[in-house]
């Protein structure tokens, strides 16, 4: 299997995350992709291949301009209009509320009012690389699709960061800057394919629900911790099915706390059973490994068998398959986390033979 890397996803290196109110060392950090990239080039199943470039007119195919223009200028305005920073964090958001009464807001102006109105919330930091790195992520992303779609690969990965789901039309935050999976999703349905998006990162794909929520060309089906009670909270209830011509086109399916490879695959069988129903040309995968038994940000069980038995039920449905990466922070273990799901898809066993090597105990 082929899988696309760029070393720009390093540009992207925040140096703190304000997370449930407390400052910490940040989760997504350019040692997740290292790892995976890693894992995967010590494994003869795998081959790395580099991105080619897409320009920003994908992008703006489902992002608001706006934001892209925004996110390629943001770090350095905010180091001249506010003062000397490394990371860069919204401190006041156009919550609708503020201005009831007085009709919508005039275009706001100075950086630090811009950056309320394209971010969401507060955990994901703007530094000197992101807008590098993130339209490397997207790049990696169409890469990977093209090696399926043009170049007829049964299985594609792209081992995208920053990561993309929750990426909205008109707002980033959640880690995600620009929706690598939502692009390539699009760029395959506007060249006639029927899209399947089906999206397994612990947390639910907001901002890929919310760019398909009215189009039927381009199935999403999430699996996911119930936002009754993990980020974002605010979508990815089991009742949110679609609306007009996508009525019927959006399934989500969520988790109980502590649910492990059982619950899972209990999920991922009607959640492909919804897939197969829709007739896909390609499946798009957005892979996080953050359902992982030791997440340090998550509460469920799946171990790395259960990521195993994951590509192997994706395998079984027999579509052409691109596997994006999202979330998963357990770095010590996301290099054969991201391995085993990938060679279950390629209906390999889930690690690599041993090969004696020199350093082999006799
Ligand atoms: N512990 C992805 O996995 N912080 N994004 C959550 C609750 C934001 C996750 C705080 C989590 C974003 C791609
Ligand atoms: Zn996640």
């Amino acid at each position: 299997m082929r899988y696309v890397y760029s070393e720009d996803h390093a540009r992207h290196a925040p140096t703190r995350e304000l997370e449930l109110s407390r400052f910490q060392e940040p989760f997504e950090h350019p040692g997740r992709a290292t790892a995976i990239h890693d894992a995967l080039r010590a494994d003869p199943t795998f081959e790395v291949v580099a991105p080619e470039s897409w320009g920003t007119e994908p992008i703006s195919a489902v992002h608001d301009p706006g934001l892209v223009a925004f996110l390629s200028t943001a770090w350095e305005r905010y180091q001249e209009e506010v003062g000397p920073t490394h990371d860069v964090v919204p401190d006041v958001f156009l919550h609708p509320a503020v201005r009831d009464g007085m009709g919508p807001a005039p275009e706001p102006t100075p950086v630090a009012m811009q950056l309320g109105r394209w971010c969401f919330e507060t955990t994901t930091p703007l530094t000197d690389g992101t807008y590098v790195a993130a339209r490397s992520s997207v790049d990696v992303a169409l890469t990977a699709a093209a090696l399926v779609l043009r170049d007829g690969d049964r299985a594609a990965f792209g081992l995208c960061r920053p990561p993309g789901h929750h990426a909205a039309t008109a707002a980033y935050g959640g880690y995600c800057f620009f929706n690598n999976a939502a692009v390539a999703a699009h760029r395959a349905a506007t060249a006639g394919a029927r899209v399947a998006l089906l999206d397994v990162d612990y947390h639910h794909g907001n901002g890929s629900q919310q760019i398909f929520y009215d189009r039927d060309d381009v199935l999403f089906a999430s699996i996911h911790a119930d936002p009754v009670r993990a980020y974002p909270y605010t979508t990815g209830f089991a009742d949110e099915t679609g609306t007009g011509r996508g009525l019927g086109a959006t399934l989500n399916v969520p988790l109980a706390a502590g649910a492990g490879d059982v619950e899972l695959a209990g999920a991922l069988e009607r959640a492909l059973e919804v897939v197969a129903r829709h007739r896909p040309d390609v499946v798009v995968v957005s892979l996080g490994l953050d359902m992982y038994e030791s997440d340090p940000i998550a509460d469920l069980r799946v171990t790395r068998e259960g990521f195993h038995a994951s590509g192997r039920a994706v395998r079984e449905l027999g579509v052409p398959t691109v596997v994006l990466q999202e979330g998963g922070y357990a770095t010590d273990e996301l290099g054969r986390n991201a391995t085993a799901w990938l060679r279950g898809l390629a209906g390999e066993p889930e690690g690599p033979d041993h090969r004696p090597g020199p350093d082999d105990p006799l």
